[in-house]
């Protein structure tokens, strides 16, 4: 299974893959494949973290916006995860890290046959109000490092209880490094899609590009990926 992590600049994505590989290497064959814009600092800094063997992670470097390499050309990740595959068959997980990105990026059905997308909240409690596809449609939410709230003077569960109604049912999962207790949450969450996948129950869905908006000329555009290509006013 290809599960797909996206979401905000330094909302702890990197920091989320490694602890899934901490919770789930022993019992499950994975490999790793980042996404950076100019650097390959997250497959380094996931190797450092001594989570997986070092050649199980491979960077991507897109040179471009993070939503082109994981939705409209996936072929250089698509030749990162086969090449893991080729190398380390039989994969049991591959986790496809995105570069961070503002909250437009969502992964490609073609590439991600699950998708987590996160927020944190120290990007403001207001953020999971704003919707956008990943947030709205994501297989799930994650609101990461809860220990801040109180920092930051967000009210997390509030934060939650917005992000599930913008999500109609979609599920939604508080997380924290210092909270043991979510990051096996997270990974009982990864185990069960992982099931759900292998038994044709859960299949791939496209939680879609932009929603169709209007700029400040009056042109009206509906991103539909790869042929669409306009300039923001
Ligand atoms: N307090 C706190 N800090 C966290 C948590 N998770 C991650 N961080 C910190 O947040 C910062 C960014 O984490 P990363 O995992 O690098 O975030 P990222 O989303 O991968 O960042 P980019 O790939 O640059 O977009 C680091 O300093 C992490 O240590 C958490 O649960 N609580
Ligand atoms: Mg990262």
């Amino acid at each position: 299974m290809r599960l797909g992590v996206a979401g905000p600049v330094g909302t702890g994505k990197s920091t989320l893959i490694a602890s899934l590989c901490r919770e789930l290497a022993a019992e499950l064959s994975m490999a790793v494949v980042t996404n950076d814009i100019y650097t390959d600092e997250d497959a380094r800094l996931l190797r450092a973290a001594g989570v997986l063997p070092v050649e199980r992670i491979h960077a991507v470097e897109t040179g471009a916006c993070p939503h082109t390499a994981i939705r409209d050309d996936v072929t250089p990740n698509l030749i990162a995860v086969e090449d893991l595959e080729a190398e380390f068959a039989p994969l049991d997980l591959v986790v496809v890290e995105s570069g961070g990105d503002n909250l437009t990026a969502t992964f490609s059905p073609a590439l991600a046959d699950a998708q987590i997308f996160c927020l944190d909240v120290a990007g403001g409690g207001d953020v999971a109000r704003k919707g956008g596809p990943g947030i709205e449609r994501a297989d799930l939410l994650v609101v990461n490092k809860t220990d801040l709230a109180p920092h930051v003077g967000v009210d997390a569960a509030q934060m939650v209880a917005d992000a599930t109604r913008a999500r109609d049912g979609l599920p939604v999962l508080a997380l924290s490094q210092h909270d043991r207790a979510s990051l096996g949450a997270l990974a009982g969450w990864v185990r069960q899609v992982l099931v759900d996948h292998r038994s044709g129950v859960h299949v791939p869905r496209d939680p879609g590009p932009m929603a169709p908006h209007t700029h400040a000329d009056g042109t009206t555009h509906a991103h539909g990926g790869a042929g669409d290509v306009h300039e923001h006013a």
